[in-house]
């Protein structure tokens, strides 16, 4: 059995993420495949628990080095319980932020040095990379914009102090750092351009495929 291949959206919130993936998981379809989409953090019963402790107000605080840690914890139910398994299946995986975006939030944002984040990511999912991996890029103030439209921000959303231009801009540099895993797409673009673009990236995919 060939394995599926693993597909992974990231971006500041509101870059439109959840909305492309609709797209994504369509025109892999398209090509014959089964897709699986999830996201972090979440993605199984148990990393849904986390998920909310993770972005609800609650009333004790959460320290930096936890929320970094439960990213993991989340992260490794959802690597051994779903994403794994369906690869070795032959499903593909599309999931929505995966650990660049700890490397994003945690790293550019908290400011954990990210060789203490690639090492907790070597223990946790070594030997499991994205194949690809789609940033959706946008001005800080137009995600905000986007997100806004839906409702109160969640805790991590409440930030403020430049946490967000750290984040994308450490997005940026991932992206840099590794030309060959990530494809950016200009998010400021109206819908229908942003789905020609991931269109695009998917045909590309799935010719390298057979
Ligand atoms: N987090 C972390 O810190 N560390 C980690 O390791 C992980 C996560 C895994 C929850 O993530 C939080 O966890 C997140 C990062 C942190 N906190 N923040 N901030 P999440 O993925 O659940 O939350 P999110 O990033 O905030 O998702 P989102 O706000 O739902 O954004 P989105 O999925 O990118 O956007 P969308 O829902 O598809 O689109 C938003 C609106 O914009 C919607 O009305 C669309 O119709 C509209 N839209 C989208 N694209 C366009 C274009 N091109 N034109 C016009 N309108 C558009």
């Amino acid at each position: 059995m060939k394995p599926g291949r693993f597909i992974t959206v990231e971006g500041i919130e509101g870059v439109g993420k959840t909305t492309n993936i609709r797209f994504l998981t369509s025109a892999v379809e398209a090509h014959g495949h089964t897709v699986l989409t999830t996201r972090e953090p979440g993605g199984t019963p148990m990393a849904d628990r986390i998920r909310e402790l993770l972005i609800e107000h609650g009333d004790e605080p959460m320290p930096d080095i936890a929320e970094l840690l439960l990213m993991f914890a989340s992260r490794a139910l959802h690597v051994n319980n779903v994403i794994q398994p369906a690869l070795a299946a032959g499903t593909w995986v599309i999931c929505d932020r995966f650990t660049d975006s700890t490397r994003a939030y945690q790293g550019g944002g908290r400011g954990f040095p990210q060789q203490d984040i690639n090492r907790l990511a070597d223990w946790v999912h070594g030997d499991l990379q994205p194949d690809l991996t789609i940033l959706l890029d946008a001005p800080v103030e137009m995600g905000m914009r986007r997100a806004g439209r839906r409702g109160e921000p969640d805790r991590i959303e409440i930030e403020r102090d430049g946490f967000f231009d750290r984040v994308r801009a450490c997005y940026l540099q991932l992206a840099a750092a590794e030309p060959d895993r990530f494809v950016i797409v200009d998010a400021s673009q109206d819908l229908e351009a942003v789905r020609r673009a991931i269109e695009g990236i998917c045909a590309a995919l799935c010719a390298n495929d057979n």
